[in-house]
This record gives structure tokens, C-alpha cells and sequence, in this order.
């Protein structure tokens, strides 16, 4: 055993010390419990053991004997794994207290809670609407030095493979993960945003301008089988996943997957009825208004409990309690990685899919990798508690989208003024479990005329990222069309077509990014104190020494007085909506404004 250092920086210290003070216990207990509390759950003896959290590149070093404290928790210690434990790892601990991480020396560390403490910022680079003309891929190879150069860290890219729709599918519709635009498949070579060549050129272009890249990993279903094959299954309604609706009798099912474009190449796995657990589509009777579950399967468990079990979502749905459906998903997942280096998942559907499977399969691809892997789920409900029991299942593995604050900020958006600010971060993810959030305020599913639509008002926008870039929690990602805009036609619910325009944030949200940059660092003074004005403040580190005030209202403009440390220094805002400077006091306080509906960004001049 080697001696294990744990790394805080001052501004940690002081927070564990508050909380050591709140709970009347010493510092040294915190600690203690704070390691058995992670290391109980998943007792470390005999497997790949990696303490998962934030970097915190600290500066005063509080060194201790963990050993001992390891030893206590968990019994005695055998770092006999995979990955045994370096004597010069050091392990840090997260202001909460909560996950700790390995930083192996002279390694990179650069996952997704990491990110937060980093600054991170990821950008979505796609939308539904995004033109279907192949050039994605190379779009965002030229921009990539643009991008960085912007301030971001991190692009997620959409599902890379041929979909059902060949060349127009946005990409969820997945009929062959093998498939990077390289065959003749589903009418065409290319993908959507163009060919494999032109994807592992835009990785290899973001990647030099050391930017990360995170693959969209489609895992639920498959969909537009290359022929049928006949089966017995039960129907269900598609609302009501635990009463059949009929007996079992044979149908006709789209579930044989030969790829007879591919030919075998990266994979002869052929995919049958057997690797499924049901379908909405019967050639037979061609109706598809049912589910229909084969014989011998079960919907998978633990997942969402919406219609009873949600584990069918479309198409061929996968059987994860099939073995032969696990050890495909693992060599695919190794080969994707091979192939195209990216840095992490986003995983799509996450609670349509057992909770169990991911917590193996992304061990595998992060062994596999050799390093870390950042990834983030979809897993779509707007209850923080659902969240929360799917991170419990998952352990630190996985960051999720903060989908509860998402639907706050489209409800406040829709209610003119009148939504409690007080509140706007309640219930969330970001607020609950920070370096497990990544936070956003639009994407592809929420946008206008879309799936899960919920859309967040264009005039609350410029407030919703000020609050998802400028605090301390969360990973933020931006939405490509909130930054460079979107205009298409769609059939609505009713049936109607509409126009929409997303305008474009970039402005603004260059501004904001310039400020997390320079300015959204060290302690985070809260001020959400009042019914329409909220605010925070940043006092800065030793890097970044100079302090910010940030002033939003859903309301009518106005002042607030906020602490910034800094006595007698002047102010301006950012996003020049409010023209005065602002002085400081002798004690460090300012009178910071904004305009009604907006938000300034007052930094230290
Ligand atoms: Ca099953
Ligand atoms: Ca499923």
C-alpha cells in the first residue's frame, strides 16, 4: 500500500470545514466517512477499482495515511485488479465530500466531472433540422479552431452510423453501428453529415485543436431489417406494457439484420429475432399500433416505469438479458473506440435500457481505452429522484443530462415574469448532484416540433446560460442551434405545418464563454433572494484573480447588492446591456444591475 495523498485547495478546505462544523465532527471523521460512505457500495478487493470525481488541481497539499482509513472501511485491501494502484496516485476529495478520483501522475484526467472543475464546456453540434446534404463532418472540421479558440472544450457529435433513412436519418433510427457512411446501405454510402472518411477527419481535426469528442452511442434498438423471420409473440397496448392484449400467435418480424451491403467486414454478427425482445410491427397484419413481446422474452427490467415497464421504445428492441446481445455491444463498443478515438458516450435512451448493463460496458470500453472515458446519459425525466436512483444504480460512471432543470427553465420561459426565481434551480441535478450534471438548456428533442418538445423561450435563453456557464456546477453543453441559429418547416401534433426560427445566441453566449473562461472561478457567492432578481458572485483564484457579479431578472429590471470582495473597484458589464460602471464599496459590495428579462455579467476592470 502507498501512501495515498489527498489534494484540497484552500477554497475546498474551507467548505469541508463548514460542513466538519455543521455536522460537529472533526475533519479527519468527514473525510473518513465520506470514504467509507463511497467505498461500501463497491468494496474494492479483487476488481478495477477507480475512485471517479473532480480534479482539483490543489495548491496546499493535506496529506494523510488513507490506507488506514481504506483498511477500516472496506477490510483489508487487495489492489490485486486490473488496474492495481500506483504508490504515486493520489486520491482528491470533492467538496461534498462525495467521489474521489485516481490521478494516476503525469496521466490526463479529463471526464466529465472533471470538466466542471475545469471549466469544461461542451457543445451539442447538431439539431433535428440540421440539412441532410453530407456536410456536417466537414463543417465542423473547419471550425474546430474556431470552436476552441471560442472557449469550448468538447463537442458531441451526432450518431455517426446509417440509420433506417439512409442518408436523411438524423441518426437514432439505427440500423448498422458498422456502418460510418463507408456501404451501400439504405439507399446510400453516406450518413446524413457525410462519410467515415469525412467523420475521422472532423475527429481528427477537434482532436487537434484539443477539443474532446464524444460519440452519440444509439444502444435500444435497431430498426429496417433486411428480412423478415416468423415467430410467435403476445401483443401489447402501447400503453400498457404489463397486460397482454391477446393471445400469443405467429407474426411476420422485420429482425433479421444480415448487412448485405457490408458483407461481414468489422463484423460477422448477424442480428435474429432471438437478440430481440419485441417489435411494433407485424408484416402480416401490417399493423403497428401494438408491441408485440417473441415468446420465452420478458421486457427488460430496470428500466422506466412509465406504461408499466418502458423498455420497448421502437423499432427491434434489444434483448439485454441475451448474452450474445451483451458480447456484441462490448466488441462494437471496442471496435468504435479503435476506429475512431473518441474521448466518451453520449448514450441515447438510457431509460428504455436495463440500468444494470452500463455499469460493465463501460468498464469494458474504459479498459479497453486505456484511459478515462467521459460519458453522459439521456435519460429523460424531468424528477430529480429518478435521476437520482439511475446515478445510484450507476455509481460515478456516468454523468446524466439534467433534464429537471431543462423543464424549469421552459417553464419559467413560459410564464412571463411571474416564475419564482427563487426556486429556478430547485429540484435539479445541478443543484443536487453537480459533478454529475451536465446541464443544458435546449436540444435536438426539445427543440420546436420534436419529440419531447419543451422548448425554452429565445427571451429566457440569454438567462438560462448565463446560469448553466457562469456557476460552479454542472458540465454545460450549448446547443448548436441556441449558438448559431436554425430555420425549418415541420408538421406540428395537430398536423399543421409550421416555419420556425431559432435565433442565433452566439453573441451573447461568446461573451458568457469568455467569462467562464476568465472570470467563473473560485467560492460562488448565491444572492437568489428575491422573487424576480437573482444573482451570484465569483471571487476568482490565483489564476483567475479578478472577481465577477452576475444580476438575471424574469421580471423588470433592477439592483441588488452583492458581495465581491474587491473595495472600491469598478465594474462593467459584459453583455453591455447596462451602459454605468458599477464602484464597489470600501467593504467590497456593489449595487450591480440589470435590465428587465436580461442579465448582466459585471466583471472586475
Ligand atoms: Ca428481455
Ligand atoms: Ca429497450
Amino acid at each position: 500500500m502507498g501512501t495515498l495523498q489527498i489534494q484540497l485547495n484552500d477554497e475546498l478546505m474551507e467548505h469541508l470545514r463548514h460542513i466538519a462544523q455543521a455536522q460537529a465532527v472533526s475533519l479527519k471523521t468527514l473525510v473518513r466517512t465520506a470514504l467509507k460512505a463511497y467505498l461500501q457500495p463497491q468494496p474494492p478487493a479483487g476488481q478495477r477499482y477507480s475512485f471517479i470525481g473532480i480534479g482539483h488541481s490543489g495548491k496546499r497539499h493535506l496529506s494523510t495515511q488513507v490506507g488506514e482509513i481504506l483498511s477500516d472501511a472496506c477490510g483489508p485491501v487487495c489492489w490485486t485488479g486490473r488496474n492495481p494502484v500506483m504508490p504515486d496516485q493520489q486520491i482528491q476529495l470533492d467538496s461534498h465530500g462525495i467521489f474521489l478520483r485516481y490521478i494516476p501522475s503525469g496521466g490526463s484526467i479529463f471526464p466529465g466531472e472533471t470538466m466542471t472543475e475545469l471549466n469544461g464546456v461542451m457543445m451539442q453540434y447538431f439539431h433535428w433540422y440540421f440539412p441532410d446534404d453530407g456536410s456536417l463532418w466537414n463543417e465542423v472540421a473547419e471550425r474546430a479552431p474556431a470552436l476552441a479558440q471560442a472557449g469550448f472544450t468538447a463537442l458531441w457529435l451526432p450518431p455517426a452510423y446509417k440509420g433506417i433513412g439512409g442518408s436523411r436519418d438524423v441518426g437514432y433510427g439505427v440500423y448498422d453501428l458498422y456502418d460510418l457512411g463507408e456501404f451501400e446501405q439504405k439507399g446510400s454510402v453516406r450518413t446524413k453529415y457525410g462519410t467515415r472518411q469525412q467523420y475521422l477527419q472532423a475527429i481528427a481535426a477537434l482532436r487537434a485543436a484539443r477539443l474532446q469528442v464524444y460519440a452519440d452511442a444509439v444502444l435500444n434498438h435497431r430498426i429496417g431489417g433486411d428480412a423478415t423471420e416468423i415467430t410467435q409473440a403476445t401483443p401489447f397496448l402501447q400503453d400498457d406494457r404489463v397486460h397482454p392484449r391477446g393471445e400469443p400467435r405467429e407474426v411476420e418480424v422485420y429482425t433479421h439484420f444480415h448487412f448485405p451491403g457490408r458483407r461481414g467486414q468489422y463484423s460477422p454478427f448477424e442480428w435474429r429475432w432471438r437478440h430481440f425482445d419485441a417489435v411494433d410491427y407485424d408484416a402480416r397484419t401490417q399493423e403497428s399500433n401494438k408491441v408485440y413481446l417473441f415468446e420465452g422474452k420478458q421486457f427488460d427490467d430496470q428500466v422506466s416505469l412509465e406504461k408499466g415497464n418502458f423498455a420497448y421504445l421502437m423499432g427491434c428492441d434489444l434483448d439485454f438479458q441475451n448474452e450474445e446481445v451483451r458480447d456484441e455491444l462490448i466488441r462494437w463498443g471496442r471496435w468504435y473506440l479503435d476506429t475512431t478515438g473518441v474521448d466518451g458516450f453520449r448514450l441515447d435512451a438510457i431509460k428504455h435500457i436495463a440500468a444494470w448493463f452500463f455499469p460493465n460496458w463501460l468498464d469494458e470500453m474504459t479498459e479497453h481505452a486505456g484511459r478515462d472515458l467521459f460519458a453522459v446519459g439521456e435519460y429523460w425525466s424531468p424528477d430529480v429522484n429518478a435521476l437520482h436512483l439511475y446515478l445510484n444504480r450507476l455509481g460515478p460512471r456516468m454523468s446524466l443530462f439534467d433534464v429537471a432543470l431543462h423543464y424549469n427553465f421552459h417553464v419559467a420561459s413560459r410564464m412571463g415574469g411571474n416564475y419564482d426565481m427563487r426556486r429556478i434551480l430547485d429540484n435539479t441535478l445541478m443543484q443536487q448532484r453537480p459533478y454529475q450534471a451536465v446541464t443544458f438548456v435546449e436540444n435536438h428533442d426539445s427543440q420546436p416540433l420534436q419529440a419531447l418538445e419543451s422548448v425554452v423561450e429565445p427571451w429566457f435563453k440569454p438567462l438560462a446560460y448565463a446560469m448553466i456557464l457562469l456557476r460552479r456546477e454542472g458540465y454545460p453543453c450549448v446547443f448548436h442551434a441556441d449558438y448559431y441559429g436554425a430555420e425549418y418547416e415541420d408538421k406540428g401534433r395537430d398536423g399543421n405545418s409550421y416555419r420556425i426560427v431559432m435565433p442565433s445566441h452566439r453573441a451573447l453566449i461568446d461573451k458568457l464563454l469568455h467569462a467562464r473562461r476568465h472570470y467563473a472561478h473560485g467560492p460562488q457567492h448565491d444572492y437568489f433572494d428575491h422573487w424576480n432578481r437573482v444573482g451570484w458572485t465569483r471571487l476568482g483564484n490565483d489564476e483567475f484573480p479578478k472577481a465577477m457579479a452576475v444580476l438575471l431578472s424574469d421580471g423588470p429590471g433592477g439592483g441588488k447588492w452583492m458581495e465581491v470582495r474587491r473595495p472600491n473597484a469598478r465594474f462593467v458589464d459584459l453583455t453591455e446591456q447596462v451602459r454605468e460602471p458599477v464602484y464597489t464599496n470600501d467593504a467590497g459590495w456593489g449595487e450591480f444591475h440589470c435590465q428587465g428579462g436580461s442579465v448582466s455579467v459585471w466583471i472586475e476592470e
